[in-house]
């Protein structure tokens, strides 16, 4: 008997040590099951089981099924998920360099968004949050935000004085709505609707899959085009889970999360123009804005946020991007 147990758990030992383990890795969204986060961590799951022979797979929690996005980044600092996809901004008091693609009117357009991320300044930024406790996997697209208002249109930067706006929960974010003369009211996704509903904002900001699938637009039913950020999703694989991977097994993880951008990049655009033209159905106005006039109001965000030289110097970085 004895001598049974210790075979057992020689072969054990030496089938972690072939990398022979399987896992199935567990993965949070806060979007419902036919969003493009959704759906390109599903299928980032189908190409890595591919690549390890159905060794290690990956299970996507939609919906906000294991908590919000606060939630989920902590659980994932601490091992208790292997995954979660959220939006940069509420890393952005935990892995600094997350402020930089959030901020204000930085990326002219898709593509030069597109371009940075895919570049050097973008796998800088998923590094940093390494030393938190997260390995960054990829950046995926979440378009433009625009300011969505219940009672009046948005035109210039006088009507936002005084507005009662839902944000992220991110210190940058309440700064952001400060500079535009707003309130700022940080409170998770899940809670806009009624807030939104039951007066407790006038308005919140996002892009038009996000504005459509949440069913913001019958109670906002302006949607400014402020197109103030272009803050992405992150991708993040819990560091602590990691460690107890084989070099392959992580480069398998790191290579199906790429290939997943793409994927996700196709879907997106396919998206917004579906929830434009949804939105609009139900009865959205798309204002067209003053942008200039926001744009000009946002130098107090940069000063407050970039004073570390390394990220003043990512951002001047970004904007020398053709
Ligand atoms: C959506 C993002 C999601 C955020 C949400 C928000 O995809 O990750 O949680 O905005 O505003 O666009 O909270």
């Amino acid at each position: 008997m004895k001598q049974l147990i210790k075979g057992l758990l020689t072969a054990v030992a030496l089938a972690a040590a072939g990398g022979a383990y399987a896992v199935e890795f567990r993965s949070s969204d806060i979007h419902p099951d036919d969003y493009p986060t959704v759906l390109a961590v599903r299928h980032m799951g189908e190409t890595l089981s591919k690549a390890t022979n159905g060794r290690l797979t990956i299970k996507v929690f939609a919906k906000s099924a294991l908590g919000n996005e606060k939630d989920t980044i902590e659980q994932t600092k601490l091992g208790a998920l292997a995954m979660t996809r959220v939006n940069v901004a509420p890393m952005n008091n935990i892995c600094p360099a997350t402020m930089v693609p959030t901020m204000p009117f930085l990326f002219r357009n898709t593509e030069h968004m597109r371009h940075v991320l895919d570049g050097a300044i973008g796998d800088e930024i998923l590094k940093d949050c390494e030393a938190q406790g997260f390995v960054g996997l990829a950046f995926y697209d979440s378009g433009a935000r625009s300011i969505y208002s219940v009672k009046k249109p948005v035109k210039t930067l006088a009507d936002t004085k005084g507005m009662k706006i839902r944000v992220q929960q991110s210190d940058l974010w309440v700064s952001l709505m400060e500079a535009m003369g707003a309130n700022a009211t940080p409170m998770p996704f899940g809670e806009v609707y009624t807030a939104l509903k039951t007066g407790l904002v006038d308005a919140a900001e996002n892009n038009y899959p996000s504005y459509e699938s949440t069913r913001h637009f019958e109670v906002a039913k302006y949607y400014n085009k402020t197109e103030h950020s272009m803050a992405p999703e992150i991708l993040l694989f819990s560091k602590k889970t990691w460690d107890t991977l084989t070099p392959a097994d992580q480069k398998a993880i790191r290579v199906a999360a790429k290939e997943s951008v793409g994927y996700m990049r196709t879907l997106w655009d396919e998206r917004e123009a579906k929830s434009l033209a949804l939105v609009k159905a139900g009865g959205a106005q798309i204002i067209e804005v003053d942008t200039a006039s926001f744009r000009a109001a946002m130098k107090p965000v940069y000063d407050k946020f970039l004073t570390d030289p390394k990220l003043k110097d990512m951002v001047r970085r970004v904007s020398d991007t053709k």
